[in-house]
C-alpha cells in the first residue's frame, strides 16, 4: 500500500497512527493544522477534517474506517477480525457502540467548548453529554471487568478505536468511577506502539 496520512496532533488521526506502527506499513505523515477545512483538504474529505488517507491515491475518511482497512490490507500482522466471522461481527458492534454510544457525547462537548465560535456554543448541553457519556462506559466498564480486549480475547484494533475514545474521556475525568475502564487503558498504555497521550 502506498499510503499517505493527514493528520494533526492529538485528534482521531492518533487512531490511525497507531495502526500503522501495530502494523508496521510505513506512510507519508502530513500534518499541518492550517489544512483543516481548506479546499486542498476538501478534495479529499468533504468536510475538510482530519484524519483522512490516501491509499494508493484514494482517498478515504473516517478514522474507524481507515484503520480497519489497513488491518484488513496489512501483510504478516494479524490484528483484526476476520470478515464474515463472530468477532467482526463483534468488531462492528463495538465500533458501532463507541461512535454513537461514547464519541458523539465528547464530541459535543468538544464542539461546545473550543471548536465553534463563542458565539454559537451552547454549554449547557455540557452536563448532559457527560451523563449520556456515562451510560454507554458503564457498559463498556462491565464488559472489561470480565475481558481484557474487546474482541476475540486479544488485542486488535477494535482496541485501538475504542480505546482511544476512552482516554479521551480518561483525561476530562470521566472515567474515575470506572476502574475496569482504568486499568484497559492501562493495559493499552504498556504496548510498545501505544501512542495515546497518558
Ligand atoms: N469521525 C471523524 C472525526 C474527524 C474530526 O472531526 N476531526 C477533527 C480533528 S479531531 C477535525 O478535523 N476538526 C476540524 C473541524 O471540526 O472542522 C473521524 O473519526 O475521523
Amino acid at each position: 500500500m502506498d499510503i499517505t496520512l493527514y493528520e494533526v496532533g492529538t485528534s482521531r488521526s492518533l487512531r490511525c497512527r497507531w495502526t500503522l506502527k501495530e502494523l508496521g506499513l510505513d506512510y507519508q505523515s502530513i500534518e499541518d493544522r492550517s489544512l483543516l477545512r481548506s479546499d486542498e483538504l476538501k478534495q479529499f474529505h468533504p468536510l475538510g477534517k482530519m484524519p483522512v488517507a490516501l491509499i494508493d491515491g484514494q482517498p478515504l475518511f473516517e478514522s474507524s474506517a481507515i484503520c480497519t482497512y489497513f488491518a484488513d490490507h496489512a501483510d504478516g500482522v494479524d490484528l483484526i477480525a476476520k470478515p464474515g466471522t463472530w468477532g467482526r461481527a463483534k468488531h462492528d458492534q463495538w465500533v458501532s457502540f463507541n461512535l454513537s454510544e461514547l464519541e458523539a457525547w465528547l464530541w459535543s462537548t468538544a464542539v461546545n467548548t473550543f471548536v465553534l465560535p463563542e458565539e454559537e456554543r451552547i454549554p449547557e448541553c455540557i452536563p448532559q453529554n457527560q451523563k449520556m457519556f456515562k451510560k454507554g462506559a458503564l457498559v463498556l466498564d462491565r464488559f472489561l471487568a470480565e475481558n481484557e480486549y474487546l474482541v476475540e480475547d486479544r488485542f486488535t484494533v477494535t482496541d485501538i478505536i475504542v480505546g482511544y475514545s476512552l482516554n479521551w474521556a480518561r483525561r476530562q475525568g470521566l472515567t474515575e468511577s470506572f476502574p475496569a475502564i482504568d486499568s484497559y487503558l492501562k493495559r493499552l498504555f504498556s504496548r510498545e506502539n501505544c501512542v495515546l497521550p497518558e
